[in-house]
């Protein structure tokens, strides 16, 4: 496939950028970000994650791709560490695709770049979708173990999209569930997607776990999930996906 054998390129030439996308609390504050992957291709232009993600899963590409990018975040925390400043305090939130998460060596190899970047661990915020949890559940509940004995936080995106079992929650050892922008785009208009929304705040917050609302693209969405006790929030209305500098001019500006 050609679109494969440009991904291999990609990964040994220098074509992968990581963008950030900020995270704000109920003031405004900011409170984290979410790393998002970017592949320019010089044959192709921008390629959206969502295309080739699923084929370097297919095609075993998955590691090494998964390793770029949590290095690249990771010499990134360590670098805003240095600073001292709200930059180094901000946790990175960093997608990994269920096949990734479910490599044997998935843990060893976050201890090994943690420790070959200096980053800390409290900064790093692992991000899996629900189909990571259709595997074997003591496994999952082993790698979500050790994770956070290392000082790495989990969260669930796409919370509500995928097919797990509310019983997951109980079992397994997660800190933040994210609304999937899918609830929020109607939340307005859509009373069962108010109803979904206002349940998993409710949820998160009888289980003692964060809830982030993403896609928040108008100031009445924000309001109306403000109205339903949710306290983080993500999408174009605070800020798109940024590159790393314009990443910490945003910072930098709101401080
Ligand atoms: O930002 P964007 O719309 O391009 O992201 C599209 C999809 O790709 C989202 O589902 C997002 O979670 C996923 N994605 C973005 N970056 C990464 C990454 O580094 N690893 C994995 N596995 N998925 C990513
Ligand atoms: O699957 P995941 O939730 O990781 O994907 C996040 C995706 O949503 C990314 O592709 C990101 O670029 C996109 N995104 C972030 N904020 C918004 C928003 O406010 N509106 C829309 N439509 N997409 C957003
Ligand atoms: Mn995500
Ligand atoms: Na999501």
């Amino acid at each position: 496939l050609a679109l494969e054998s440009d991904l291999r390129a990609a990964i040994r030439g220098n074509q992968f950028s990581v963008h950030y996308q900020l995270q704000v609390d109920e003031d405004g504050n900011s409170v984290g970000a979410e790393a998002l992957l970017r592949w320019q291709c010089p044959g192709r232009g921008m390629v959206s994650p969502s295309e080739f993600i699923p084929l370097a899963e297919e095609s075993g590409l998955i590691g090494q791709l998964g390793y770029w990018v949590l290095e690249d975040v990771l010499f990134q925390i360590a670098n805003w560490q240095l600073r001292g400043d709200l930059l180094s305090e901000l946790p990175i939130a960093v997608n990994v695709s269920a096949k990734q998460f479910h490599l044997p060596s998935f843990c060893s190899t976050v201890m090994e770049i943690l420790r070959k970047t200096g980053a800390s661990p409290r900064n790093l915020k692992i991000e899996i979708t629900e189909s990571a949890l259709a595997y074997d559940l003591t496994i999952v509940e082993e790698t979500l173990r050790t994770l956070r004995s290392m000082g790495v936080r989990v969260s669930l995106d796409d919370f509500g999209t995928g097919y797990s079992s509310l019983g997951y929650l109980k079992r397994l050892s997660l800190d933040e569930l994210k609304i999937d922008q899918g609830f929020v785009r109607d939340i307005l208009d859509d009373p069962n997607d108010a109803a979904i929304a206002e349940t998993i705040l409710a949820l998160a917050s009888a289980l003692r776990l964060s809830a982030v609302a993403e896609g928040v693209e108008t100031e009445r969405q924000r309001e109306r999930l403000l109205q339903m006790g949710c306290k983080r929030f993500q999408g174009y209305l605070f800020s798109r996906p940024l590159p790393v500098s314009a990443f910490e001019a945003l910072i930098e500006q709101s401080a």
